[in-house]
């Protein structure tokens, strides 16, 4: 019987990590529960959550002898999964090291074709029609030889690297097992933050140019129906006490019939759980919005990117500025908190468009706001091709892939020049809006001995 470690590496994604908000890791979650669907062995360690360190990876390996070791990475956690892979390959040589997630599902080649990557694996895209058959390829002798054969699976063999194309994005979501939640800290989790996270969709119709969504997941919008998605949130109500669930998905209401019926289920079930959600502004109504405040929903967020329509225009941001307004009036009216984010650094930026960002920031009146500088995520059409927006890539250290640090150029804009008018505009916000709440990351306590870059929690 084939069996694997998961794990999460270290995360710091902020200019201070007290900050640092530590999800559960949904994508291994879902991975997990294929493999023991399929009777393999499995187990996650979340090391930010767990406060665990590189030490307890390599006991817990030693310990439990698994075939292979998984790590899942995004951009900016890169650099600290790699550390990861290292030492692991350094103590366990023969081990396999298989890694998947946003940020390899575009750098595979070049990871590969590195014969000093510790990576022996990687997996693009959605893994879990790839991983039961990657499990059993990866228990024994011989490995290579077997995985190469695996559809999908990427990797290094006789010095040459075996690209297999994508195996197609899974049609029916709700063939999936619910995320296997019971391998992880759930307690730990409820203690550190009322809510979790809850996928109902992937895929994204829409093609910003700073975000590489629809090529991670496709651009057809695929999504679960509404009785699956409630059993799950019943599941984390009931087995996990969790009183919050965050619809983390893209697009949530891009299915506007689906929200109406996912709400209803809310309501007949009975369940009395608030929720929020994230989304693009011209899916919304105002009756809808009724309808969500009916069943619980207390918070909206969605992505604005600049105050000004023509800088949205250029970066593919095909919302209309007007129905952001109308929609952040809306949620007023209603009793739905809106959460607005702002990206500057968008192509054609000048110090004038970031004063007219700001100023429709605090215009709207939304309750929460939040800045982030247009940073160039592998697979974006901006880091594919960064001349065509006037944009120069600076930055190429992806730990300082932070939404409050600077890693491109623009005319007129040099990287400083942006950190400073990020500053600036979040202490305008702050100085301006003194008297409304404004979204404020707030830095939680830590333990004084704490020797990880993560939040601790006694006990
Ligand atoms: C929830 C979420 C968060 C949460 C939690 C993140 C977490 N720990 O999971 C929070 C709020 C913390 C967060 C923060 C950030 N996020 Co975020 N987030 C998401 C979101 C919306 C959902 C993630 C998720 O659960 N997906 C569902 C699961 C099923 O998919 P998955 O995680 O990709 O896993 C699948 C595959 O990738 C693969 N896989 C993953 N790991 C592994 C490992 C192995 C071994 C294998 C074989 C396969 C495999 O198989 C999984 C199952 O199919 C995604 C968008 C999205 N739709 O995925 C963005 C996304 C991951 N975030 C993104 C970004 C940019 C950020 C931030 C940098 C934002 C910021 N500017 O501050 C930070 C940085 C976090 C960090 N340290 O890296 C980008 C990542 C881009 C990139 N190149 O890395 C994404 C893709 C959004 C986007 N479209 O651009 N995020
Ligand atoms: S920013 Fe949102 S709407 Fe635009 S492509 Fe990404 S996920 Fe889709």
């Amino acid at each position: 019987m084939g069996t694997s470690l998961l794990v999460q590496p270290e995360l710091r994604w902020s200019v201070d990590y007290r900050t640092d908000y530590i999800a559960p890791p949904l994508g291994l979650a879902y991975l997990a529960a294929v493999l023991l669907q399929n009777g393999r062995q499995t187990a996650i360690l979340d090391l930010p959550m767990a406060r665990l360190g590189h030490e307890d990876v390599l006991a817990r390996i030693r310990k439990d002898q698994p075939d292979w070791v998984g790590l899942t990475c995004t951009t900016m956690n890169f650099p600290r999964t790699e550390a990861l892979a290292r030492d692991i390959k350094q103590r366990f040589p023969d081990l396999p090291i298989v890694v998947g997630g946003p940020h390899v599902t575009y750098t595979a080649a070049t990871l590969l074709r590195d014969p000093q990557s510790p990576f022996d694996v990687v997996v693009r895209g959605e893994a879990e029609d790839v991983i039961a058959d990657l499990d059993l390829a990866l228990t024994g002798a011989d490995w290579r030889e077997r995985a190469a054969r695996v559809p999908g699976v990427c990797l290094r063999i006789d010095g040459q690297v075996s690209l297999s194309p994508r195996t197609s994005l899974i049609a029916d979501l709700n063939s999936l097992p619910r995320p296997a939640r019971h391998l992880l800290p759930m307690e730990r989790y409820r203690r550190y933050q009322p809510h979790t996270p809850v996928i109902t969709s992937r895929g994204c119709p829409f093609t910003c140019h700073f975000c590489s969504a629809g090529q991670m997941q496709g651009s057809k919008f695929r999504f679960r129906s509404p009785d699956n998605i409630l059993d799950e949130v019943e599941e984390i109500v009931d087995t996990y006490g969790f009183e919050v669930i965050h619809f983390s998905d893209d697009t949530f209401s891009y299915h506007r019939s689906r929200v109406l019926e996912i709400c209803d289920r809310f309501l007949q079930r009975g369940i009395t759980a608030r929720w929020l959600c994230e989304t693009r502004a011209e899916t919304l109504t105002e009756a809808m919005l009724r309808r969500m405040k009916e069943a619980g929903c207390f918070l909206v967020t969605m992505g604005v990117e600049s105050g000004c329509q023509k800088l949205n225009e250029r970066m593919g941001r095909r919302s209309h500025i007007g129905h952001i307004r109308q929609v952040v009036d809306w949620c007023h009216r209603v009793g739905i908190e809106s959460r607005t984010g702002f990206m500057i650094g968008l192509a054609g930026e000048t110090r004038d468009t970031l004063d007219r960002c700001l100023e429709f920031a605090l215009e709207i009146r939304p309750d929460h706001i939040a800045y982030s500088i247009m940073t160039p995520y592998p697979g974006t059409r901006i880091a594919e091709d960064p001349g065509a927006f006037d944009i120069e890539i600076v930055g190429r250290d992806f730990s300082e892939y932070r939404h409050d640090k600077a890693n491109i150029r623009l005319p007129g804009l040099e990287p400083v020049d942006l950190e400073r008018e990020w500053m600036r505009l979040v202490a305008e916000t702050y100085v301006r809006k003194e008297e409304e709440t404004v979204f404020v990351p707030t830095p939680k306590p830590m333990c004084q001995d704490c020797r990880h870059d993560a939040i601790c929690f006694p006990g």
